[in-house]
């Protein structure tokens, strides 16, 4: 029923640039420094690179606030470092994916440097400017994902502007078509340059109603969507992705079903927010639930099968250490780690590693407030403090869910600064680098490293894990995540121990089988009877047919 896709069997990797790889010793990782690890990445067998922003910007939220659109960050090199980027990265199969920030600007935009100058200035309404309330206050009570109001006044014309996330980070008007067709005309313009598509930041807030409160799921917001395929990518074989908080089953049909003309898929966060707490969100997140973990996932699986497609993610640039969050980082590291890979790169949609996932990279354990870098977190604990908690208690819950988690350097050996850089890194490197890191894993073929190459090449050989049906079994089991994938007659099991214990399951006779063991985290295990034995995170697949 689905028409094939070359990015329904690609596997993409997120680099987040500044932290990647550093080719000048400045301490801020670079696209020479991107280039010199293509080899690593080819071997990897990645067939897309999703780059966090790299344009110009004064870097008040590491780049999702851009000055230029049209122009590479100093810091991270050139236009012609950008395409040879591409050109190389394209002699090994892989494809380069930009990351469209177009919810906002930087303050340092010039158009907003215009917009703001006078009330009457004719890019105005390139931004969203509302007059002061009756008494003086903000236009309404929208709050920034930064904390604090959404609305900042700006003495100079004495009108307030609305920035969803940083005061730095003033929102685009997208009512006004000449804003729109800017923004597509700068999309050609990286189309043009050879670029395999876009990962679409805050896609969903494009369509707000500010005045009626409105900033999610806007009722334009599908219209813009189909208007900005119809002028930009819609005949270009590329991959695009749309981060969508705001994601339901039912809005997913919408951006990625295969006649709306939209997207090709959407992050959606829902197995990462239910864990989160009622009233602290993130900061104080709740233990794991595998029941509900497995019926937000299922539920997924299930609501794209015919239609739409899924992406496949345990983190990004914003959030915690996939091991760190939904394994044993201490206990069972290796285990867990290839265990959580191998339930995720096994069900239907396409996978995003996040860079040092693949090494199993875990979060960080910073004492000071000073250690951390990152604009959420600091506004966050500014925030916290003046509700009445102590910094102590912020930072515990700042090392379990804050941004810098992911964002602490690429841990590629055992030398000073895991090899990410020659000088002083713009942020701690973990120190657990002198024995996690990448040269020691791809030097061993039972690394964490090796378990994700061989995932990422099964994905390439066996249609079943591209297409085939999914259904979940033992739904109500707390220990355990077990599913199929079917596909013509083939069938592909999966079996999972999220738990650091040994422990014996039993399983329903249609499970019980012989099959070629794909892939495993222990010994191959070659048949599954009525009860079936599993070490702490062992995980495995058998295929039959
Ligand atoms: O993130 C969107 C976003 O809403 C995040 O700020 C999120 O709420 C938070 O990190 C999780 O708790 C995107 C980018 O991925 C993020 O890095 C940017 O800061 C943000 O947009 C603004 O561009
Ligand atoms: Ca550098």
């Amino acid at each position: 029923i689905i028409e094939r896709k070359w990015w329904h069997a690609a596997t993409v990797y997120q680099i987040y640039p500044r932290s990647f790889c550093d080719s000048n010793g400045d301490g801020i990782g670079d696209i020479p420094g991107i280039i010199g690890r293509l080899d690593y990445l080819q071997s990897l067998g990645v067939t897309v690179l999703w780059l966090s922003p790299i344009y110009k910007s004064p870097m008040d939220d590491n780049g999702y606030d851009i000055s230029d659109y049209q122009n590479i960050a100093d810091e991270f090199g050139t236009l012609a470092d950008f395409d040879k980027l591409v050109a190389e990265a394209r002699q090994r199969g892989i494809g380069i994916l930009l990351d469209l920030v177009v919810n906002h600007t930087s303050d340092e935009h010039p158009w907003f440097a215009e917009s703001r100058s006078s009330r009457e200035s004719r890019l105005r309404n390139f931004y969203i400017w509302r007059p002061p309330s009756a008494d003086g206050g903000p236009p309404n009570d929208l709050t920034s994902s930064f904390g604090g109001s959404a609305w900042t006044l700006d003495p100079r014309t004495g009108e307030y502007y609305l920035h969803l996330f940083s005061r730095r980070q003033p929102d685009l008007n997208w009512k006004n078509p000449e804003v729109r067709s800017e923004i597509y005309r700068m999309m050609n313009w990286w189309l043009d340059r050879g670029i395999a598509g876009f990962r679409m930041d805050v896609i969903d807030l494009i369509g707000k109603e500010v005045d009626a409160g409105i900033t999610a799921d806007g009722p334009h917001l599908h219209d813009y969507l189909q208007e900005m395929n119809r002028e930009t990518f819609g005949e270009r074989d590329v991959l695009t992705v749309g981060e969508a908080w705001s994601a339901t089953p039912d809005s997913a049909l919408l951006y990625s079903g295969r006649d709306r003309r939209e997207l090709s898929m959407v992050f959606q966060f829902e197995h990462v927010t239910q864990s989160w707490d009622e009233t602290h969100g993130k900061w104080r997140p709740k233990p794991v639930d595998l029941v509900k973990l497995k019926a937000v996932l299922g539920k997924w699986q299930h609501a794209l099968a015919e239609d739409g497609w899924n992406s496949l993610f345990w983190g990004n640039h914003d959030l915690p250490r996939a091991v760190s969050r939904y394994g044993d980082a201490t206990g069972y590291h290796v285990e867990s780690a290839k265990m959580l890979a191998t339930v995720l790169h096994l069900m239907k949609g396409t996978p995003f590693i996040y860079q040092g996932e693949e090494i199993g990279m875990t979060n960080v354990s910073f004492t000071s407030l000073d250690q951390y870098k990152d604009i959420e977190t600091l506004n966050m604990h500014r925030l916290h403090v003046e509700a009445g908690l102590s910094t102590e208690d912020f930072i515990r819950g700042a090392n379990e869910s804050g941004r810098d988690n992911a964002r602490t350097p690429m841990q590629w050996s055992a030398d000073p600064h895991g090899g990410f850089t020659t000088g002083s890194p713009w942020i701690e490197v973990n120190p657990n680098y002198a024995t996690l890191n990448a040269a020691s894993q791809v030097a061993d073929d039972r690394s964490i490293w090796a378990h994700y190459r061989e995932l990422v090449s099964l994905r390439k050989q066996h249609s079943v894990i591209v297409y085939g049906r999914y259904q979940a079994w033992l739904d109500h089991h707390h220990d355990v995540f077990v599913y199929t994938r079917t596909l013509e007659d083939e069938e592909l099991l999966v079996i999972a121990n999220f738990t650091p214990r040994t422990i014996t399951i039993e399983l329903p006779d249609e499970l019980h089988r012989r099959g070629r063991p794909l892939i495993s985290n222990y010994s191959p295990v070659k048949e599954v009877g009525e009860t079936l034995g599993l070490a702490p995170y062992e995980a495995f697949a058998l295929l039959s047919s």
